[in-house]
């Protein structure tokens, strides 16, 4: 083979983690699940230690590689996922994030269209890049059947940390300034779509095979918000991306969307539904049937924590009902620290043991 660029495509085919967007049922679906390097893992904490801070291990690319790598070694996932977080978007844009050791991040508010103006697009390039860098060597390290995920936190959730200026329970602040100020907030919003179009596109040339859209507070909003604030701003992303990168697949994440994911997926046009914990398995196998969609999920991140037989029939149940449909297997939400390593590995032993 000659040029890189033909290696490339070559590779590519052979990734099986891409099939199912192909068209491809896989008696054995593909599996990598949200989260899967973090805490539970000793290495990783051992990374983190390192790099001493969450947000530095995320702008150095040899740590921030060598984390994404960790579980690819332990478990031979399908697919790893840049190792990063949704909140480089706002750290990025100007808007100081701090990670405070045992409470989660902090970012100082941005409540009115006065307080935007601090932020700058044109200010990205450093951190986008430092992240484009990390995409890039994993490219090179992972193995060849690996596929490598890319992604960024959906405009309505990232917003709901810049306006909080922390996580919350009900996401309060951001949508009360949406109702009182649209025009304000949507100017917000329109920010993180251009930012999170030229960041997704810049993962994608660094060598991402595949993009996910996390939309962790999706499910806050009642349907005319949640047109407006998630589903237009993901469609402009999805159409964005398509235009530049035709065949990279985009997942959506709308956790929490119930009844209106449907609805979510014909109106974007994502080419991959994540499914979250709550989400029945029967609705995951024919709610989407209409759809030319992948569907990914939903096992319950706590049932990973408690493992055991428990653990195996529901994988069971899961895969018995997806069985013949372009699936890929994941958890509902992230894995949550306190998950003992070995359930991992019970679980991708009863994945693949399937045919
Ligand atoms: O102390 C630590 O090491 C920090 C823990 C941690 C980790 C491991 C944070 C802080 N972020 C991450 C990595 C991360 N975050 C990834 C890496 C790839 C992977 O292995 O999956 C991804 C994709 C995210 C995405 C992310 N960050 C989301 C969307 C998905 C989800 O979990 O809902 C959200 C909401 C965040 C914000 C965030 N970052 C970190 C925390 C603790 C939080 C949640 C804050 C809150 O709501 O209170």
């Amino acid at each position: 083979m000659g040029e890189s660029g033909e290696r490339r495509t070559a590779t590519a085919t052979e990734r099986r983690f891409l099939e199912p967007f192909r068209g491809e049922a896989l008696d054995v679906p593909p599996i990598w699940l949200m989260r899967q390097a973090g805490r539970y893992l000793p290495e990783y904490r051992a990374t983190r230690a390192e790099a001493g801070g969450f947000l530095k291990l995320c702008y150095t690319p040899a740590l921030a590689a060598e984390v994404t790598l960790q579980p690819i070694r332990r478990y031979g996932f399908d697919a790893a996922i840049l190792f990063s977080d949704i909140l480089v978007v706002p750290d990025a844009l100007g808007q100081g994030v701090r990670f405070v050791e045992g409470e989660g991040p902090r970012l100082d508010p941005i409540r009115s269209s006065a307080d935007l103006a601090q932020l700058d697009p044109d200010k990205t390039a450093e951190k986008f890049g430092l992240v484009s860098e990390t995409v890039a060597r994993l490219r090179q390290d992972l193995p060849t059947e690996t596929a490598l995920i890319g992604f960024c936190g959906a405009p309505w959730t990232v917003a709901t940390y810049m306006v909080q200026g922390q996580g919350s329970p009900d996401q309060a602040e951001a949508r009360l300034w949406a109702y009182r100020d649209p025009d304000g907030f949507g100017q917000l919003i329109e920010m993180l779509v251009e930012t999170s179009i030229t960041y997704l596109d810049q993962q994608v040339k660094a060598g991402a095979d595949c993009l996910q859209i996390f939309d962790t507070w999706a499910g806050s909003l009642p349907d005319d918000e949640f047109d407006r604030w998630v589903v237009a701003p993901t469609r402009a992303i999805r159409e964005a991306i398509k235009d530049l990168h035709p065949d990279v697949p985009v997942i959506g994440f709308p956790r929490g969307a119930g009844a209106t994911a449907v609805w979510y997926v014909s109106e974007t046009g994502v080419d991959g539904i994540g499914c979250d914990t709550a989400t029945p398995p029967f609705v995951m196998s024919e709610a989407f049937e209409d759809e030319d969609v992948v569907v990914q999920g939903n096992l319950d991140p706590l049932l990973l924590v408690a493992g055991g037989s428990r653990l195996d029939e529901r994988v069971d149940e899961i895969l018995d009902l997806m069985r013949g449909k372009r699936f890929i297997f994941n958890l509902g939400h992230g894995i949550v620290p306190q998950t003992p390593p070995e359930h991992v590995a019970q679980l991708v032993k009863r994945v693949r043991a399937r045919s």
